[in-house]
């Protein structure tokens, strides 16, 4: 049985910058998931850093958080089986050069710029998942979503 999960994506700036990527990672998300919530918000650095902080001190930090702050990014908690995987195979490798030469229909393949562009964040395990939707969304609840997905799969 496929475990019913929650994951973290962020729509990095490039992306939601470019109509015809946000909209084919729009379609991409709603075919494979769930949106439990999503919103647009504009990171200051000191969110940023302190999202990304467990690579904090590695060559890219500086260039990661200046460019996450670079513009808007799209914030959503997906759900569904498998979600934290899901959502990171349906992104492929972190490198755009890797990811088109492993994986190329994925979305890092197709809107991927650079290692440090790369279309999209995703939670890498189901824990790192629940503490960054509660980074982004204090108030949500994951025993009330689980209940109420328990109720909506049931079928
Ligand atoms: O989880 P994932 O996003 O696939 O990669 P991480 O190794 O966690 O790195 C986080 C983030 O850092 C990555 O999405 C882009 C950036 N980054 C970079 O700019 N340059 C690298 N060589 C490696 C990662
Ligand atoms: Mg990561």
């Amino acid at each position: 049985m496929v475990r019913l999960e929650l994951t973290l994506a962020i729509i990095k700036p490039h992306a939601v910058k470019n109509p015809v990527a946000l909209s084919y990672i729009r379609n991409e998300i709603k075919n494979k998931f769930i949106v439990v919530k999503t919103k647009r918000v504009s990171l200051d650095k000191e969110t940023a850093s302190n999202f990304y902080k467990e690579h904090m001190g590695k060559f890219f930090y500086n260039r990661l958080v200046t460019f996450m702050c670079s513009g808007s990014v799209d914030v959503h908690v997906l759900g569904g089986g498998g979600a934290v995987a899901g959502w990171r195979r349906a992104l492929g490798p972190t490198a755009a050069l890797r990811a088109q030469f492993l994986q190329p229909a994925c979305l890092r393949a197709l809107f991927g710029i650079s290692d440090t562009r790369n279309v999209a964040h995703g939670s890498d395990s189901p824990a790192s998942a629940e503490r960054e939707i509660k980074f982004f969304f204090p108030e949500f609840s994951f025993y009330d979503w689980h209940h109420t997905d328990e109720v909506m799969f049931r079928k």
